[in-house]
């Protein structure tokens, strides 16, 4: 004898398959968009770094050492120097950026990024390449600013320094 719902019943089985399947998919995608929008920053303003180990702090906490492409991105970093009111305590910020020129010297990138350094911000008379023994020791780039600002001095403009100074730093996520 043939059984009769057996048809019927594979049918709506599929059918709430492909419900379940497509619910699954919606609900990553809403996921994945809430992800993308979020940027996240860690100002390290407590503890002073080199720049290789401020790199490879932020990598731990499962985010990068900052880029600053465009003023977009200066204007974020600032506003989170602002935020944690770091100037209520100091009065000279020199924080690690990703900027360096370790692999070829004088071709500035985010090595977050992977991007060459076009975003003109630049202290006066800097990048200045110091060299010791002729031999260039300054490779890695730190935003810097005086509070309140030094007519000519530094006012959140890049500088390169020594990698293995130590200073604060800061950290972003690359998405968002
Ligand atoms: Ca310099």
């Amino acid at each position: 004898m043939k059984c009769s719902f057996g048809t019927p019943f594979v049918s709506v089985l599929i059918v709430a398959l492909l419900c379940t399947i497509q619910i699954t998919a919606i609900s990553q995608d809403a996921v994945s968009i809430a992800i993308l929008r979020q940027k996240s920053y860690y100002f390290g303003n407590t503890f002073k770094l080199n720049w290789h180990k401020a790199s490879s702090f932020c990598r731990s906490l499962g985010l990068f050492l900052v880029s600053i492409r465009n003023q977009a991105q200066l204007d974020e970093v600032i506003e989170n120097v602002k935020n944690s009111e770091f100037f209520r305590v100091e009065k000279t910020l020199q924080l690690w950026t990703s900027g360096n020129d370790l692999g070829e010297e004088h071709q500035f990138i985010w090595t977050s990024t992977g991007d060459r350094i076009v975003f003109d911000r630049w202290s006066v008379g800097e990048p200045n390449h110091v060299k010791l023994n002729d031999c260039t020791i300054e490779h890695c780039v730190v935003l810097q600013h005086y509070e309140p600002p030094l007519p000519g001095g530094a006012n959140y403009s890049l500088d390169d320094r020594f990698c293995q100074n130590e200073y604060f730093f800061m950290c972003e996520s690359l998405d968002g």
